[in-house]
């Protein structure tokens, strides 16, 4: 029976590496996906790696994670404070939940300071650059022991 880590990004994380690298590295989403493979890997765990501009879309991932996997990360990018769509997607699952965030929200504009994911997920890991995502691979797995 596979034990499938789901990581989902949202909008425009598809951008990592072509700017804006003060606020969110150098690292390109590909690097990011090389790296939660392999510490995915090496924890005997597969991984689901998927990134979507489409609310919907990420909806659609959310309840998969929900049937097919034993966890999930999720960095909703933008949808993190204005989605209630995912709220209620992952309202339903009964998995661990990791938040994740690159930068630090919370030091940010006013209008980050709101998150719709925080209140439904296990924890929240931010601030970190694309570490944030390792770190947040750790704590799923803790979770799960
Ligand atoms: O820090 C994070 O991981 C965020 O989820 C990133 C989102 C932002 O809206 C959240 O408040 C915090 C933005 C992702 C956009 O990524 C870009 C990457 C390169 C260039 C432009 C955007």
């Amino acid at each position: 029976m596979p034990k499938t880590i789901y990581i989902l990004n949202g909008p425009n994380l598809n951008l990592l590496g072509t700017r804006e690298p003060k606020i969110y590295g150098a690292a390109t989403l590909d690097d990011i996906e090389t790296a939660c493979a392999s510490k995915c890997k090496a924890a005997g765990y597969d991984m689901f790696f998927h990134q979507s501009n489409i609310e919907g879309e990420i909806v659609d991932q959310i309840q998969e994670a929900g049937r097919e996997g034993v966890a999930l990360l999720i960095n909703a990018a933008a949808y993190t404070h204005t989605s209630v769509a995912i709220y209620d997607a992952l309202k339903t699952l009964d998995i661990p939940i990791i938040e994740v965030h690159i930068s630090q929200p919370a030091s940010r504009e006013s209008f980050r300071q709101q998150s719709f994911i925080a209140p439904v997920a296990t924890g929240s890991i931010s601030g970190f650059g694309t570490n944030s995502y390792l770190l947040a691979i750790n704590a799923a797995i803790e979770s799960l022991q």
